[in-house]
């Protein structure tokens, strides 16, 4: 999709960022400048809530990335944590408007470029915001981008939705997304559920939800059931999948039978996540 259509869609959605600035692949400068006290004052707020809910309970890898990204007090300079990104596992954050089509992100994540959108919530937004911002973008998603392992992960996670498009698996590729670098949990051999889904990262409310809650369906992360799994994105996960390891993430993108079980789960009506 051209920039201009896509531009008048998300107005006619009511998404908030500004395309007219973008460029064909859908990114824009950071404009670094342009933001005033009160983004920065959302953003310092909004780190020390969740850096301290993370320091509970994400998983070690996680808080490893953050504060390797030396970040906290202001809102992050993409050019600057680039410096340290790119060096560390060859990935570069791309300002964008929000939320871009499917297939100019796949491409940027297959050529190791993370969408990181350029504008904060406001302070009336604090606890919960339907559109992704640039809290959720770098504070959920960037932490886990210096873990090598993941850092491919999401590479080839990029590259397999750019094929599901062509093969029409859209829906099960991003139900995959969506269970895993969106509202993941992991539990390594013999310890502690952890989270590392960006969803979960940046909500103080469902974070404690997934990991602690009482009566919280959490089930194995099998490929085939993830990828039938249906998700609503304005409620908490009526169902977690837990992975063993980000190993194991990485080579289920990596088995033979891959397209297979996409393209059969893009046949099928998608399950009911309370019925998991
Ligand atoms: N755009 N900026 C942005 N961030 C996303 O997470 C995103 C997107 N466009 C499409 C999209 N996600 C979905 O198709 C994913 O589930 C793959
Ligand atoms: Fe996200």
């Amino acid at each position: 999709m051209d920039v201009a259509s896509y531009a008048e869609a998300c107005a006619a959605d009511g998404l908030r960022g500004d395309y007219s600035a973008c460029r064909p692949d859908f990114t824009v400068e950071q404009d670094y400048g342009a933001y005033g006290a009160e983004d920065h004052a959302v953003w310092r707020a909004l780190f020390e809530r969740q850096s301290q809910l993370a320091a509970e309970m994400a998983h070690p890898s996680f808080l490893d990335g953050l504060r390797n990204l030396n970040v906290g007090d202001r809102i992050p300079d993409f050019d600057q944590v680039n410096a340290e990104l790119h060096q560390r596992t060859g990935w570069t954050l791309v300002g964008v408007p929000g939320l871009i089509p499917a297939d100019a992100f796949f491409k940027h994540l297959a050529a190791r470029r993370f969408p990181t959108t350029n504008w904060i919530r406001s302070a009336d937004e604090f606890d919960y915001i339907v559109e992704p911002d640039l809290f959720h973008d770098f504070f959920g998603h960037v932490p886990l981008l210096s873990l090598p392992v993941f850092a491919d992960f999401m590479q080839l996670y990029g590259a397999t939705g750019q094929r599901a498009i062509a093969a029409g698996n859209v829906e099960p590729v991003t139900r995959l997304y969506w269970y895993t670098a969106e509202y993941g949990l992991i539990r390594e051999a013999g310890g502690p559920l952890k989270a590392y889904g960006a969803g979960l990262m940046s909500s103080a409310g469902e974070l404690p939800h997934a990991v602690h809650g009482p009566g919280v369906r959490r089930r194995p992360a099998v490929l085939a059931d993830i990828v039938r799994t249906s998700y609503e994105i304005d409620k908490y996960q009526r169902v977690y999948f837990v992975l063993d390891s980000f190993e194991a993430l990485f080579q289920a993108l990596q088995s033979d039978d891959l397209d297979a079980v996409l393209s059969a789960a893009a046949k099928e009506p998608a399950v009911d996540p309370a019925t998991r």
